[in-house]
Protein backbone atom coordinates (compact mmCIF):
# COMPACT_ATOMS: atom_id res chain seq x y z
CA UNK A 1 0.00 0.00 0.00
CA UNK A 2 1.65 3.31 -1.01
CA UNK A 3 -0.97 6.08 -1.35
CA UNK A 4 0.22 8.89 1.00
CA UNK A 5 -3.14 9.39 2.71
CA UNK A 6 -3.26 5.67 3.47
CA UNK A 7 0.28 5.66 4.82
CA UNK A 8 -0.31 8.49 7.30
CA UNK A 9 -1.77 6.41 10.19
CA UNK A 10 1.34 4.20 10.13
CA UNK A 11 3.71 7.13 10.62
CA UNK A 12 2.62 7.96 14.19
CA UNK A 13 2.24 6.22 17.56
CA UNK A 14 1.53 7.27 21.18
CA UNK A 15 5.05 8.52 21.93
CA UNK A 16 4.40 12.15 20.99
CA UNK A 17 7.42 11.97 18.65
CA UNK A 18 5.23 13.05 15.70
CA UNK A 19 5.04 11.61 12.17
CA UNK A 20 8.00 9.65 10.80
CA UNK A 21 7.72 9.21 6.98
CA UNK A 22 7.55 5.77 5.33
CA UNK A 23 7.47 4.52 1.74
CA UNK A 24 4.89 1.72 1.96
CA UNK A 25 2.88 -0.55 4.27
CA UNK A 26 2.50 -4.32 3.95
CA UNK A 27 -0.70 -5.64 5.58
CA UNK A 28 0.41 -9.25 6.06
CA UNK A 29 -2.07 -12.04 6.78
CA UNK A 30 0.10 -15.09 7.44
CA UNK A 31 3.50 -16.29 8.54
CA UNK A 32 4.25 -17.21 4.92
CA UNK A 33 3.60 -13.61 3.85
CA UNK A 34 5.86 -12.32 6.63
CA UNK A 35 8.61 -14.71 5.52
CA UNK A 36 8.23 -13.52 1.93
CA UNK A 37 8.26 -9.82 2.85
CA UNK A 38 11.34 -10.22 5.03
CA UNK A 39 13.16 -12.30 2.42
CA UNK A 40 12.46 -9.75 -0.32
CA UNK A 41 13.36 -6.88 2.00
CA UNK A 42 16.70 -8.45 2.73
CA UNK A 43 17.38 -9.11 -0.95
CA UNK A 44 16.56 -5.49 -1.84
CA UNK A 45 18.08 -4.07 1.37
CA UNK A 46 14.75 -2.53 2.34
CA UNK A 47 14.33 -1.32 5.92
CA UNK A 48 11.30 -2.92 7.65
CA UNK A 49 9.48 -1.69 10.78
CA UNK A 50 7.08 -4.23 12.33
CA UNK A 51 3.91 -2.72 13.81
CA UNK A 52 0.89 -3.89 15.79
CA UNK A 53 -1.65 -1.21 16.76
CA UNK A 54 0.84 1.66 17.18
CA UNK A 55 -0.12 2.27 20.83
CA UNK A 56 3.56 2.18 21.87
CA UNK A 57 4.86 5.08 23.95
CA UNK A 58 8.53 5.32 22.92
CA UNK A 59 8.51 5.08 19.12
CA UNK A 60 9.09 1.34 18.79
CA UNK A 61 6.68 1.09 15.84
CA UNK A 62 7.85 4.33 14.15
CA UNK A 63 10.09 4.03 11.08
CA UNK A 64 13.33 5.72 12.16
CA UNK A 65 14.79 5.25 8.65
CA UNK A 66 11.71 5.21 6.38
CA UNK A 67 11.17 2.08 4.29
CA UNK A 68 8.35 -0.43 4.76
CA UNK A 69 6.00 -0.82 7.73
CA UNK A 70 5.02 -4.47 8.17
CA UNK A 71 1.62 -4.32 9.89
CA UNK A 72 0.24 -7.44 11.60
CA UNK A 73 -3.17 -5.84 12.18
CA UNK A 74 -4.89 -8.42 9.96
CA UNK A 75 -3.44 -11.43 11.78
CA UNK A 76 -6.22 -11.59 14.34
CA UNK A 77 -6.90 -15.31 14.78
CA UNK A 78 -7.03 -16.87 18.22
CA UNK A 79 -5.73 -20.25 17.05
CA UNK A 80 -6.40 -22.16 20.22
CA UNK A 81 -7.49 -21.84 23.85
CA UNK A 82 -6.60 -25.07 25.60
CA UNK A 83 -8.69 -25.14 28.77
CA UNK A 84 -6.87 -28.15 30.18
CA UNK A 85 -3.33 -26.89 29.73
CA UNK A 86 -4.37 -23.25 30.35
CA UNK A 87 -2.65 -22.16 27.14
CA UNK A 88 -3.69 -19.77 24.37
CA UNK A 89 -2.11 -19.73 20.91
CA UNK A 90 -2.74 -16.46 19.07
CA UNK A 91 -1.62 -14.52 16.03
CA UNK A 92 0.22 -11.26 16.76
CA UNK A 93 -2.60 -8.94 15.67
CA UNK A 94 -5.07 -10.23 18.28
CA UNK A 95 -6.18 -7.29 20.44
CA UNK A 96 -5.20 -7.75 24.10
CA UNK A 97 -8.70 -7.03 25.38
CA UNK A 98 -10.25 -9.47 22.90
CA UNK A 99 -8.07 -12.30 24.18
CA UNK A 100 -8.83 -11.29 27.78
CA UNK A 101 -12.59 -11.41 27.07
CA UNK A 102 -12.34 -14.74 25.24
CA UNK A 103 -10.43 -16.22 28.19
CA UNK A 104 -12.92 -14.80 30.68
CA UNK A 105 -15.85 -16.25 28.71
CA UNK A 106 -14.27 -19.65 29.36
CA UNK A 107 -13.73 -19.00 33.08
CA UNK A 108 -10.04 -18.29 32.46
CA UNK A 109 -7.89 -15.18 32.94
CA UNK A 110 -5.22 -13.42 30.85
CA UNK A 111 -3.66 -11.05 33.42
CA UNK A 112 -1.72 -8.40 31.43
CA UNK A 113 -3.83 -5.26 31.19
CA UNK A 114 -2.04 -2.33 29.55
CA UNK A 115 -4.28 0.74 29.75
CA UNK A 116 -4.57 0.57 25.95
CA UNK A 117 -5.77 -3.06 26.01
CA UNK A 118 -8.83 -2.17 23.93
CA UNK A 119 -6.43 -1.27 21.09
CA UNK A 120 -3.01 -2.80 21.76
CA UNK A 121 -2.16 -6.16 20.20
CA UNK A 122 -0.49 -9.23 21.66
CA UNK A 123 2.37 -8.91 19.15
CA UNK A 124 3.01 -5.35 20.28
CA UNK A 125 2.72 -6.29 23.97
CA UNK A 126 5.32 -9.04 23.43
CA UNK A 127 7.60 -6.72 21.42
CA UNK A 128 7.54 -4.11 24.21
CA UNK A 129 7.29 -6.63 27.05
CA UNK A 130 4.33 -4.56 28.12
CA UNK A 131 1.32 -5.65 30.06
CA UNK A 132 3.12 -6.15 33.35
CA UNK A 133 5.14 -9.12 34.64
CA UNK A 134 1.98 -11.03 35.70
CA UNK A 135 1.62 -12.72 32.36
CA UNK A 136 3.73 -15.80 32.00
CA UNK A 137 4.78 -16.10 28.46
CA UNK A 138 5.63 -19.60 27.29
CA UNK A 139 7.04 -18.70 24.06
CA UNK A 140 6.86 -16.85 20.81
CA UNK A 141 7.32 -17.88 17.19
CA UNK A 142 9.17 -15.24 15.29
CA UNK A 143 10.49 -14.75 11.79
CA UNK A 144 13.95 -13.28 11.57
CA UNK A 145 15.02 -10.78 8.92
CA UNK A 146 15.57 -12.70 5.75
CA UNK A 147 12.67 -14.97 6.45
CA UNK A 148 14.15 -17.72 8.65
CA UNK A 149 11.53 -19.08 11.09
CA UNK A 150 12.64 -19.43 14.70
CA UNK A 151 10.34 -21.30 17.10
CA UNK A 152 11.36 -20.55 20.69
CA UNK A 153 9.83 -21.29 24.07
CA UNK A 154 7.60 -24.20 24.97
CA UNK A 155 4.05 -25.15 25.89
CA UNK A 156 4.92 -26.84 29.15
CA UNK A 157 4.67 -24.95 32.46
CA UNK A 158 8.37 -25.45 33.00
CA UNK A 159 11.48 -25.95 30.89
CA UNK A 160 15.09 -24.76 30.91
CA UNK A 161 16.30 -26.40 27.70
CA UNK A 162 19.10 -24.32 26.22
CA UNK A 163 19.63 -20.58 26.54
CA UNK A 164 16.49 -18.49 27.23
CA UNK A 165 16.19 -17.10 23.70
CA UNK A 166 12.53 -16.32 24.42
CA UNK A 167 13.64 -13.81 27.04
CA UNK A 168 15.93 -12.15 24.48
CA UNK A 169 13.11 -11.86 21.97
CA UNK A 170 10.34 -10.68 24.33
CA UNK A 171 10.87 -6.93 24.67
CA UNK A 172 13.22 -6.69 21.66
CA UNK A 173 10.81 -4.08 20.22
CA UNK A 174 10.68 -5.58 16.72
CA UNK A 175 14.45 -5.18 16.23
CA UNK A 176 15.40 -8.88 16.35
CA UNK A 177 12.50 -10.61 14.57
CA UNK A 178 8.79 -10.37 13.64
CA UNK A 179 6.29 -12.33 15.74
CA UNK A 180 4.03 -14.69 13.78
CA UNK A 181 2.47 -16.65 16.66
CA UNK A 182 2.45 -16.34 20.46
CA UNK A 183 1.81 -19.10 22.99
CA UNK A 184 0.54 -17.58 26.24
CA UNK A 185 -0.20 -18.96 29.66
CA UNK A 186 -3.69 -18.44 31.05
CA UNK A 187 -4.83 -18.68 34.65
CA UNK A 188 -8.14 -19.80 36.13
CA UNK A 189 -10.36 -16.74 36.47
CA UNK A 190 -10.38 -15.56 40.11
CA UNK A 191 -13.85 -16.09 41.62
CA UNK A 192 -14.20 -12.44 42.62
CA UNK A 193 -12.35 -9.14 42.73
CA UNK A 194 -12.83 -6.04 44.88
CA UNK A 195 -11.45 -2.60 44.03
CA UNK A 196 -11.27 0.46 46.24
CA UNK A 197 -10.18 4.07 45.99
CA UNK A 198 -8.10 5.32 48.90
CA UNK A 199 -8.25 9.13 49.01
CA UNK A 200 -5.25 11.11 50.27
CA UNK A 201 -4.85 14.84 50.90
CA UNK A 202 -1.26 14.75 49.69
CA UNK A 203 0.57 12.68 47.06
CA UNK A 204 3.62 12.21 49.32
CA UNK A 205 1.43 10.58 51.98
CA UNK A 206 -0.07 8.35 49.27
CA UNK A 207 3.45 7.53 48.06
CA UNK A 208 4.52 6.53 51.56
CA UNK A 209 1.37 4.44 52.01
CA UNK A 210 2.26 2.18 49.05
CA UNK A 211 5.12 0.29 50.71
CA UNK A 212 3.44 0.53 54.14
CA UNK A 213 0.29 -1.18 52.84
CA UNK A 214 2.31 -3.96 51.19
CA UNK A 215 4.47 -4.35 54.32
CA UNK A 216 1.27 -5.12 56.25
CA UNK A 217 0.91 -8.25 54.19
CA UNK A 218 -1.72 -7.11 51.69
CA UNK A 219 -1.12 -8.68 48.28
CA UNK A 220 -3.23 -6.63 45.89
CA UNK A 221 -3.22 -7.60 42.22
CA UNK A 222 -3.05 -3.94 41.33
CA UNK A 223 -1.97 -0.82 43.20
CA UNK A 224 -2.20 2.34 41.11
CA UNK A 225 -1.38 5.93 42.14
CA UNK A 226 -2.89 9.06 40.60
CA UNK A 227 -1.75 12.57 41.57
CA UNK A 228 -3.92 15.69 41.83
CA UNK A 229 -3.15 16.92 38.30
CA UNK A 230 -4.14 13.56 36.85
CA UNK A 231 -7.33 13.44 38.93
CA UNK A 232 -8.37 16.92 37.79
CA UNK A 233 -7.84 15.95 34.14
CA UNK A 234 -10.04 12.88 34.67
CA UNK A 235 -12.79 14.66 36.60
CA UNK A 236 -16.02 14.86 34.67
CA UNK A 237 -14.76 12.72 31.80
CA UNK A 238 -14.98 9.29 33.40
CA UNK A 239 -17.65 6.87 34.62
CA UNK A 240 -16.42 6.85 38.24
CA UNK A 241 -17.18 9.91 40.40
CA UNK A 242 -13.86 11.20 41.78
CA UNK A 243 -13.73 12.55 45.35
CA UNK A 244 -13.59 16.37 45.39
CA UNK A 245 -10.35 17.88 46.65
CA UNK A 246 -8.38 14.62 46.52
CA UNK A 247 -4.63 15.31 46.56
CA UNK A 248 -3.95 11.77 45.38
CA UNK A 249 -5.72 8.44 44.93
CA UNK A 250 -4.58 4.87 45.31
CA UNK A 251 -6.65 2.42 43.27
CA UNK A 252 -6.17 -0.93 44.98
CA UNK A 253 -7.63 -4.24 43.81
CA UNK A 254 -7.63 -7.69 45.40
CA UNK A 255 -9.04 -10.94 44.03
CA UNK A 256 -9.74 -14.48 45.26
CA UNK A 257 -12.55 -16.48 46.88
CA UNK A 258 -15.63 -14.36 47.66
CA UNK A 259 -15.92 -15.43 51.27
CA UNK A 260 -12.44 -14.36 52.40
CA UNK A 261 -12.44 -11.29 50.17
CA UNK A 262 -14.70 -9.03 52.20
CA UNK A 263 -12.61 -9.41 55.35
CA UNK A 264 -9.45 -8.86 53.28
CA UNK A 265 -10.95 -5.72 51.76
CA UNK A 266 -11.83 -4.37 55.20
CA UNK A 267 -8.30 -5.02 56.45
CA UNK A 268 -6.89 -3.32 53.35
CA UNK A 269 -9.17 -0.30 53.75
CA UNK A 270 -8.15 -0.07 57.40
CA UNK A 271 -4.46 -0.24 56.41
CA UNK A 272 -4.99 2.65 53.96
CA UNK A 273 -6.61 4.74 56.72
CA UNK A 274 -3.82 3.85 59.15
CA UNK A 275 -1.36 5.04 56.50
CA UNK A 276 -3.06 8.41 56.06
CA UNK A 277 -6.05 7.93 53.74
CA UNK A 278 -8.80 10.45 54.54
CA UNK A 279 -11.42 8.21 52.99
CA UNK A 280 -11.69 4.82 51.32
CA UNK A 281 -14.46 4.15 48.79
CA UNK A 282 -15.00 0.46 48.06
CA UNK A 283 -16.67 -0.44 44.75
CA UNK A 284 -20.08 -1.87 45.64
CA UNK A 285 -20.62 -3.84 42.43
CA UNK A 286 -18.83 -5.36 39.46
CA UNK A 287 -20.08 -2.39 37.45
CA UNK A 288 -18.51 0.10 39.88
CA UNK A 289 -15.28 -1.92 39.84
CA UNK A 290 -15.11 -1.84 36.03
CA UNK A 291 -15.91 1.90 36.08
CA UNK A 292 -12.90 2.49 38.33
CA UNK A 293 -10.63 0.72 35.82
CA UNK A 294 -12.21 2.50 32.85
CA UNK A 295 -11.51 5.74 34.72
CA UNK A 296 -7.87 4.77 35.33
CA UNK A 297 -7.38 3.74 31.70
CA UNK A 298 -8.45 7.15 30.46
CA UNK A 299 -5.55 8.94 32.17
CA UNK A 300 -3.25 8.64 29.14
CA UNK A 301 -5.76 9.64 26.41
CA UNK A 302 -7.33 12.47 28.46
CA UNK A 303 -3.95 14.02 29.35
CA UNK A 304 -2.90 13.66 25.71
CA UNK A 305 -6.12 15.30 24.52
CA UNK A 306 -5.74 18.22 26.94
CA UNK A 307 -2.22 19.28 25.90
CA UNK A 308 -0.31 19.96 22.70
CA UNK A 309 2.52 17.75 23.94
CA UNK A 310 2.30 14.97 26.57
CA UNK A 311 5.73 13.40 26.99
CA UNK A 312 5.29 10.05 28.80
CA UNK A 313 8.00 8.91 31.21
CA UNK A 314 7.87 5.36 32.52
CA UNK A 315 10.44 5.08 35.30
CA UNK A 316 10.70 2.50 38.09
CA UNK A 317 12.15 2.96 41.58
CA UNK A 318 12.16 0.73 44.66
CA UNK A 319 8.70 1.21 46.23
CA UNK A 320 10.24 2.75 49.36
CA UNK A 321 11.74 5.47 47.16
CA UNK A 322 8.42 6.54 45.61
CA UNK A 323 7.99 9.46 48.04
CA UNK A 324 11.52 10.71 47.30
CA UNK A 325 10.90 10.51 43.55
CA UNK A 326 7.55 12.32 43.86
CA UNK A 327 9.19 15.10 45.89
CA UNK A 328 12.00 15.42 43.31
CA UNK A 329 9.44 15.56 40.46
CA UNK A 330 7.73 18.47 42.23
CA UNK A 331 11.05 20.32 42.53
CA UNK A 332 11.96 19.68 38.89
CA UNK A 333 8.53 20.82 37.67
CA UNK A 334 8.84 24.05 39.66
CA UNK A 335 12.47 24.82 38.77
CA UNK A 336 12.18 23.96 35.06
CA UNK A 337 8.68 25.48 34.87
CA UNK A 338 7.26 22.42 33.15
CA UNK A 339 3.81 21.13 34.20
CA UNK A 340 3.71 17.44 35.10
CA UNK A 341 1.09 14.79 35.91
CA UNK A 342 2.11 11.57 37.63
CA UNK A 343 0.14 8.34 37.72
CA UNK A 344 0.95 4.66 37.38
CA UNK A 345 1.66 1.26 38.77
CA UNK A 346 2.91 2.20 42.23
CA UNK A 347 2.72 -1.45 43.35
CA UNK A 348 5.57 -2.13 40.89
CA UNK A 349 7.36 1.13 41.73
CA UNK A 350 6.54 2.11 38.11
CA UNK A 351 5.36 5.71 37.69
CA UNK A 352 4.37 7.55 34.52
CA UNK A 353 5.60 11.10 34.96
CA UNK A 354 4.04 13.04 32.09
CA UNK A 355 5.48 16.38 30.95
CA UNK A 356 2.58 18.57 29.79
CA UNK A 357 3.42 21.30 27.26
CA UNK A 358 0.94 23.63 25.53
CA UNK A 359 3.28 25.69 23.35
CA UNK A 360 4.78 24.25 20.13
CA UNK A 361 8.05 22.60 21.20
CA UNK A 362 9.63 22.88 17.78
CA UNK A 363 9.16 26.69 17.71
CA UNK A 364 10.56 27.59 21.11
CA UNK A 365 14.21 26.66 21.72
CA UNK A 366 14.15 27.89 25.33
CA UNK A 367 11.09 25.75 26.07
CA UNK A 368 12.71 22.75 24.37
CA UNK A 369 15.77 23.26 26.56
CA UNK A 370 13.66 23.36 29.73
CA UNK A 371 11.73 20.22 28.72
CA UNK A 372 14.93 18.34 27.88
CA UNK A 373 16.45 19.45 31.17
CA UNK A 374 13.37 18.28 33.07
CA UNK A 375 13.42 14.87 31.35
CA UNK A 376 17.12 14.46 32.07
CA UNK A 377 16.65 15.39 35.73
CA UNK A 378 13.83 12.84 36.08
CA UNK A 379 16.06 10.13 34.60
CA UNK A 380 18.98 11.15 36.82
CA UNK A 381 16.77 11.19 39.94
CA UNK A 382 15.41 7.73 39.07
CA UNK A 383 18.89 6.25 38.71
CA UNK A 384 20.15 8.00 41.86
CA UNK A 385 17.26 6.34 43.74
CA UNK A 386 18.35 2.90 42.49
CA UNK A 387 15.73 2.75 39.79
CA UNK A 388 15.56 1.96 36.06
CA UNK A 389 14.49 4.03 33.08
CA UNK A 390 11.72 1.90 31.53
CA UNK A 391 9.05 -0.11 33.35
CA UNK A 392 6.85 -1.23 30.47
CA UNK A 393 7.00 1.26 27.56
CA UNK A 394 10.40 0.10 26.33
CA UNK A 395 13.22 2.34 25.07
CA UNK A 396 12.47 2.74 21.34
CA UNK A 397 13.57 6.18 20.16
CA UNK A 398 12.35 8.32 23.06
CA UNK A 399 14.66 6.87 25.71
CA UNK A 400 17.61 5.80 23.53
CA UNK A 401 19.93 8.64 24.53
CA UNK A 402 19.44 7.83 28.23
CA UNK A 403 20.32 4.12 27.98
CA UNK A 404 24.09 4.77 28.50
CA UNK A 405 23.19 6.63 31.72
CA UNK A 406 21.98 3.34 33.17
CA UNK A 407 23.95 0.66 31.34
CA UNK A 408 27.72 0.12 31.12
CA UNK A 409 29.67 0.15 27.81
CA UNK A 410 30.22 -3.66 27.98
CA UNK A 411 26.47 -4.23 28.43
CA UNK A 412 25.68 -1.88 25.55
CA UNK A 413 28.26 -3.75 23.44
CA UNK A 414 26.62 -7.13 24.20
CA UNK A 415 23.24 -5.73 23.09
CA UNK A 416 24.74 -4.39 19.85
CA UNK A 417 26.24 -7.84 19.20
CA UNK A 418 22.87 -9.50 19.84
CA UNK A 419 21.25 -7.12 17.35
CA UNK A 420 23.96 -7.99 14.77
CA UNK A 421 23.34 -11.70 15.39
CA UNK A 422 19.59 -11.51 14.74
CA UNK A 423 19.72 -8.82 12.05
CA UNK A 424 23.21 -8.72 10.45
CA UNK A 425 22.19 -6.21 7.77
CA UNK A 426 20.56 -3.86 10.30
CA UNK A 427 17.34 -3.71 8.27
CA UNK A 428 14.79 -4.65 10.96
CA UNK A 429 13.58 -1.59 12.87
CA UNK A 430 17.08 -0.05 12.85
CA UNK A 431 18.16 2.95 14.92
CA UNK A 432 16.29 1.95 18.08
CA UNK A 433 17.04 1.09 21.74
CA UNK A 434 20.88 1.02 21.85
CA UNK A 435 22.57 4.19 20.54
CA UNK A 436 25.50 3.77 18.12
CA UNK A 437 28.86 3.72 19.95
C1 LIG B 1 -0.71 3.68 31.55
C2 LIG B 1 -0.25 4.21 29.19
C3 LIG B 1 0.05 3.18 28.15
C4 LIG B 1 -1.17 2.57 27.63
O1 LIG B 1 -1.72 4.37 31.50
O2 LIG B 1 -0.45 2.85 32.44
O3 LIG B 1 1.22 2.81 30.47
O4 LIG B 1 -1.22 1.33 27.64
C5 LIG B 1 0.35 3.91 30.51
O5 LIG B 1 -2.08 3.36 27.29
ZN1 LIG C 1 1.47 1.98 32.40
Amino acid sequence: MRAPERLEPYTVDESGLGHLPIDAVALVESREEIELVLRLAREHRLVVTPRGAGTGMTGGALAARGGLVLSTERMIRIREIDEDDLVAVVEPGVVTGVLADEAEARGLFYPPDPASLALSTIGGNVAENAGGPRAFRYGVTRVQMGGEVLRVGRRTPKGVTGYDVTAALVGSEGTFAVTTEVVLRLLPRPAAAVAMLAVFADVLVAGRAVSAILKRGAQPRALELLDRTTIEHLRGHTPARLPVGAGALLLVEIDGDPDGLEAQALRLADACVQEGAIDVVVAQSERERRDLWETRRRANPLLKHAHRHKIPEDVVVPRSKIPALLAEVDTIAAEERVAMATYGHAGDGNLHINLLVDEPLDEDAALRTRVDAAMGRIMRATLDLGGTLAGEHGVGLLKMKYLPWEQSPPLLRVQRELKRLFDPDDLLNPGKIVPAP
